[in-house]
């Protein structure tokens, strides 16, 4: 078994960004041996702090949307990857770069005359007000390589416009909690695919797949895999996945989380 977890919102608070009421579960999943692989547009710096304080260090994690994987030893094929790095990982991106992003970003700020902030643009009070993270964590949330997230100040017509304008470029925005995200090809689903192909190569047998988010980043995750968890979201979006074996949350967050799990894989069942 495999399982795919969005963080924001979803394993962790959306305020808080406390994951104490999926604790136990946690802990089960790894007395189990199933691989819980963080599926995130956070950062790989905050994945390399955040999967220390998860006890996630020997699971792969999707950084950026689906921009940046990160694979422990134990991931990677010897014919495919180089040797880890000192964090022991090897990362490999499967989108495009941030220089590119925040280029094409400007020149469709000019061409439009679009209001928006990028990240990158933010002061780091701004960013800390906006999201709630403490200043170190907004300081590793801005190292972005494969995505910008941005907060959109205008109106709704000039969104399909920007739209437009991207995908032109190889570019896509999604929506996360708080911010859109813009990014190359890479998106959730894609990454999900990859790893759980890579899983069945090194195994030589294809695993059972859980995905959990509330977003519609989450989308394209949650209609990769074999069961699936919406979250009940606080930021009133409606995430309809194209999912037959879908549970929606009563709870929200994570502890919602640890309902939807449960739903899926409690009590030794597998429904
Ligand atoms: C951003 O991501 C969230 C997740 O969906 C959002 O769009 O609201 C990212 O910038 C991430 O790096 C950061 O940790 C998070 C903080 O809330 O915001
Ligand atoms: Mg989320």
């Amino acid at each position: 078994r495999l399982l795919f977890t969005d963080l924001d919102g979803s394993l962790l608070d959306h305020r808080s960004y406390d994951w104490s009421p999926a604790a136990g579960r946690l802990a089960q999943l790894r007395d189990d041996g199933v691989p819980v692989i963080p599926v995130t547009s956070k950062t790989r710096s905050e994945l390399l702090a955040l999967r220390q304080d998860l006890n996630l260090t020997e699971s792969p994690f999707v950084a950026e949307n689906g921009a940046v994987v990160g694979l422990p030893a134990a991931w990677c094929h010897a014919r495919l990857e180089r040797t880890p790095g000192p964090d022991g990982l090897v990362i490999r991106t499967l989108g495009v770069d941030i220089g590119f992003i925040r280029q094409r970003l400007a020149v469709w700020r000019a061409r439009l005359g679009a209001h928006f902030t990028p990240m990158g643009e933010m002061g780091l009070d701004d960013l800390v007000a906006v999201t709630g993270l403490a200043e170190g964590e907004a300081r590793l949330a801005r190292m972005r390589e494969g995505s910008e997230p941005l907060i959109w100040e205008d109106s709704e017509a000039r969104l399909d416009a920007f739209r437009e304008g991207l995908a032109g470029d190889g570019l896509h925005l999604v929506r996360g909690g708080r911010f859109w995200h813009v990014t190359g090809e890479s998106d959730k689903g894609k990454a999900v695919t990859w790893l759980t192909e890579r899983y069945t190569a090194l195994r030589g047998v294809h695993p059972q797949t859980l995905a959990l988010g509330d977003g519609p980043n989450d989308i394209a995750m949650l209609e990769a895999v074999d069961r699936a968890v919406v979250i009940r979201g606080c930021h009133g979006l409606e995430v309809a996945p194209r999912q037959s074996r879908l549970y929606r949350s009563r709870a929200t967050g994570p502890a919602g989380w640890a309902e939807g799990v449960d739903h899926w894989w409690g009590r030794g069942e597998r429904r």
